[in-house]
Formats: structure tokens, sequence, C-alpha cells
């Protein structure tokens, strides 16, 4: 009898592929707009280039420990802002148990990240098939929480190639990529032109890592 009330509400958590566990509408958007502001008040959202000298045409932005960076010299992960010389802003501690504990409940038990890369996708703008490899401990996973205008994000496999996974993502949504779904290509689809009360045209995504 009480099985059937519960039958047509949504799970907290779903395993869309092994590793790849989708929380919709989980976090406060609120709240994580509020960091990635005074984030990026302090450091600008901006677009690097890749070590080949192409501009990256998703702005970044980061927090933590360490900051993901690429320019001519490489993709890597710096101690401090090479721009400012400066260290990278904390991650607030109420962002950390939110995140700690998502983590937890897909089966990552100490995971604590210690960067984290802020994106920001205008319209028409995409994010090319990719592996984060980076990271020096493959074990650990990557927790990611979209704000603002809804997109698509893609899980190709071990190839680029081939016919895509596609999960779309809306505010608030958080998504963890952990085990085997760790080395599988992924992207973004071109942000369609959209709005959202949050952010306005675009779409931002944090994703949390534990880099060193
Ligand atoms: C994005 N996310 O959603 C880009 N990578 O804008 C990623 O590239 C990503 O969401 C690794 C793990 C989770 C992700
Ligand atoms: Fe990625």
């Amino acid at each position: 009898m009480q099985n059937d009330l519960f039958d047509n509400i949504a799970p907290e958590m779903e395993e869309l592929a092994p590793g790849v566990f989708l929380f919709r509408s989980y976090v406060d958007e609120n709240v994580f707009m509020d960091t990635v502001k005074s984030v990026t008040e302090e450091i600008p959202f901006r677009h690097m280039v890749t070590p080949g000298g192409k501009k990256i045409n998703v702005a970044g932005s980061s927090m933590g420990q360490c900051g993901w960076y690429s320019d001519h010299r490489g993709y890597r992960y710096e101690m401090s802002n090479p721009v400012t010389g400066k260290n990278w802003p904390d991650i607030p501690e109420h962002i950390h148990r939110i995140i700690t504990n998502a983590a937890k409940k897909a089966g990552f038990n100490n995971f604590r990240a210690d960067s984290c890369f802020i994106n920001r996708y205008e319209p028409n703008i995409r994010l090319t098939a990719h592996i984060d490899q980076d990271e020096v401990d493959f074990t650990q996973p990557i927790v990611s929480v979209s704000l603002g205008v809804s997109a698509i994000f893609q899980i190709f496999g071990e190839t680029r190639g081939g016919k895509p996974l596609n999960i779309p993502l809306h505010s608030g949504d958080l998504l963890i990529f952990g085990g085997p779904a760790r080395r599988l290509y992924h992207g973004v689809k071109k942000l369609d032109l959209g709005h959202h009360p949050l952010t306005g045209d675009k779409r931002i995504n944090l994703t949390f890592r534990k880099a060193l």
C-alpha cells in the first residue's frame, strides 16, 4: 500500500551509466550563485588558451587550494593564480558539506574537493569532447553543479566518436562522474538561446575535483 504512494516520486539519485549519478534539483541555486559571484568578483571569468594557442570558448574561474589552468605551457593545476600571483579563493565550508555529502550518497566515501573550476557558457558556445585527466587520483569522482540556462551534457565512450548518452542538465542539478566514467569522453552541446533569472542567457557549471 504505502509503496504505491512513493512510486510516482522521482528518486533523489539515479545511476544513468556505471559511475554516473544524477541528482535532479539537488542544490539551492542561490547559495551556489552567491559563491560564484564572490569568486568571480575577485577572479573574473576569462578565456584561457590551449597549449596549441587556441582560445577556449568557455570562460573560466577557480576556487580551492589549486586551480585548473591552461596556456602555451600546458594543462595543469596551479597552486596560485598565475595572473595575480595570489591564492585562489577558498571553497566555502557550507559548499564542501553539500558536495562531500552528495559524493557519499553515490558511494564515494572520502571525497573532499581541493579545486573547483567554474565554467561560463554563452549562447552558441559548446564544450568539445574531452577527458579530465590532470588530476592525480582517478578513483576520485568529479562532482558537477549546473546553474542557469539548461544544456545537454553528452557522454561518449572511450573514444570521441559514436552515439552519445545525452543528459539534459538544468539549474540546480548535481552530477557525479566517478569510477569507470572518469575515463569516458564527454562534452556539452552548443548552448541554446535561453533565459534564466539567475544567469540571464548564460549557463554556469561548477566542477569540484580532488586534483592533488
Ligand atoms: C559542464 N562538465 O557541465 C562541463 N567533467 O559544463 C564537465 O566537463 C565535467 O560535468 C567531468 C566531470 C563532470 C563534468
Ligand atoms: Fe569534463
